[in-house]
């Protein structure tokens, strides 16, 4: 499975890679965005997200003059919980932090399991202009949270009850369709009381990437106007806790001294680092934007060892599994946000750019420039073998559950019940059972149930409408599928596939008659042969 996130409705979405279809969205109460997310632990105990910006919590009165942000305005972390068997998510806990923005996160691994790291900006407070008011300090913070201990609390029964409201929305794979529940509580730990879960240690300037090395042992900070990339050590992390080594706190939380975390900082690697991968040989690769490259430098003596240049303004990277224990380390891809002169003008937008490069061997080297669209953000390469191995072909037709489900032609039908019409349809190459139907009226809300018959792989069947609200359906080989219509106007109204499918995919077509309200036309359907035409031979 995969996870993917949402930022404007702050959501996470569980991926099936055996179908490529959402499976799952759990809502985030407390949060204002969803931009750290959707980052996982170890062993996929949690999925984590953090708000990119703070807000009042959900149970408070948010009727707040803007101004008030730091009084009112708090930043939530949520704790998603992953079930073994099914992979079924359910928010085990938040935790209410400082009101700053959460940038990007990982999950500690190895040495660090059991902590996770989030980068922070915005921890001037400001609720106008940031991009002055935000970038006032030298350093912003890396939260290292402590999650083993908040789960401790949560154990304890340190969590608070917080009455809130969110959807939690499943998919069945046997009814083919979903179910939406809204829940009403969750349970935050507050960070300024709990003491031991979070940590501040300064980061500068305005981090974004905050990466984990394969070993756990070290976490680098990208500053996006820094000139240096610093490097943490866990081990000086948790020696500078236990020393309580503090320079302060906010509303709570300690501030570790910078030296005392600090391994060391990568100097002169170029301006504006970004996000940070590695291989499998001790070396990260770090994403510079302002200075539009990548450079490759060494975890252990932090020296650079070859730069390559992108084309151009590169945010993040992705390495096979290099955001791993083990990176597979062949293979690198830089997304780039910025393409003028690469690609002929396309309007005033242009395409976003990639570069794939090879990375077996000392010098990196560029094997593929490529048009793309968007810049994803921890985009991941795995082994083939992983998705093709368990890629599903089909849904057998013996196991579909839908309640509207048509077993084979002879089950297709068409049912009135007051204004409301069931079509029960099939679609096989290439043609639509019915194919005609009468005797629907202005007023009438008709559901089309198509059931695609094939048994086969790669044979999707479409289902358009002229007048649709709803674009159109995509039914997969042994699936059922619902598409709602409400005429508005009487007449005759084309049906057809809108998938590609065969030779005769253009013929793969239908009409649907519309009478006025109370017409007597009887509601009639077929296919291969003509109904009879009782309203104009009542007329002769
Ligand atoms: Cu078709």
């Amino acid at each position: 499975m995969g996870f993917w996130k949402c930022q404007q409705y702050p959501r996470v979405a569980r991926i099936d890679l055996k179908t490529f279809r959402t499976s799952e969205i759990i809502e985030l109460p407390n949060s204002g965005g969803n931009h750290s997310s959707p980052f996982i632990t170890e062993n996929t105990e949690y999925v984590v997200a953090g708000t990119r910006f703070s807000v009042p919590p959900d149970d408070k009165n948010g009727d707040v003059p803007i101004n008030t942000y730091k009084q009112n305005f708090k930043g939530t972390i949520s704790f998603i919980s992953v079930a073994k068997e099914d992979g079924k998510m359910d928010i085990a806990f938040q935790i209410q932090c400082p009101g700053f923005n959460f940038d990007l996160s990982q999950a500690g691994k190895g040495v660090s399991h059991g902590w996770f790291f989030f980068s922070c900006y915005n921890t001037e407070q400001a609720n106008t202009l940031l991009e002055v008011n935000a970038s006032q300090k030298d350093k912003d913070f890396i939260m290292a949270v402590n999650w083993k201990k908040a789960e401790e609390y949560l154990k304890a029964g340190k969590g608070r009850k917080q009455a809130v409201r969110y959807a939690h929305n499943t998919y069945n794979e046997s009814t083919h369709s979903a179910t939406s529940e809204i829940r009403t509580e969750v349970t935050v730990l507050d960070s300024k009381e709990l003491k031991d879960i979070c940590y501040f240690f300064p980061c500068p300037k305005s981090p974004h990437g905050c990466d984990v090395s394969p070993t756990g042992e070290y976490i680098v900070g990208s500053g996006k106007l820094a000139a240096l990339i610093p490097v943490f050590s866990f081990d000086k992390l948790q020696k500078a806790i236990a020393a309580k080594d503090y320079i302060g706190e906010f509303e709570g939380i300690p501030i570790l001294k910078y030296e005392s975390v600090l391994y060391g900082e990568v100097k002169k690697p170029g301006l504006g680092p970004l996000h940070t991968e590695f291989d499998n040989k001790g070396s990260a690769y770090t994403s510079m934007f302002v200075s539009s490259e990548v450079v490759k430098w060494n975890i252990k003596d932090l020296k650079v060892v070859d730069r390559v240049p992108t084309y151009y303004s590169v945010g993040h990277l992705c390495v096979a599994g290099g955001d791993t224990k083990n990176p597979n380390g062949k293979y690198m891809v830089a997304y780039d946000k910025i393409t003028k002169d690469r690609y002929l003008p396309t309007g005033p937008e242009l395409s976003q750019s990639a570069q794939l490069y090879d990375i077996s061997g000392d010098k990196m080297q560029l094997i593929l420039d490529f048009p793309t669209i968007g810049e994803p953000h921890y985009a991941q390469i795995v082994p083939a073998d992983i998705i093709k191995n368990n890629s599903l072909k089909f849904f057998k037709m013996e196991e579909n559950k839908n309640p509207y489900f048509s077993n084979g032609e002879g089950t297709t039908k068409v049912v009135r019940a007051g204004n409301r019409i069931d079509v029960y349809m099939t679609a096989i190459r290439s043609h639509l059972t019915p194919d005609n139907i009468e005797g629907i009226r202005m007023g009438d809300e008709v559901y089309f149930h198509v059931t695609n018959l094939e048994q086969d792989w790669d044979v999707p069947h479409g289902f358009a409408i002229k007048g649709a609200a709803n674009a159109e359906l995509l039914v997969m080989p042994g699936e059922t599928q619902t598409l709602k219509w409400n005429p508005d106007k009487v007449g005759i109204f084309p049906m057809y596939c809108t998938d590609f499918c065969s030779a005769l995919h253009q013929e793969m077509t239908g009409y649907i008659r519309v009478s006025p309200p109370g017409s007597n036309v009887p509601l009639l359907f077929s296919t291969g042969k003509n109904l009879p035409a009782a309203d104009s031979a009542a007329k002769k």
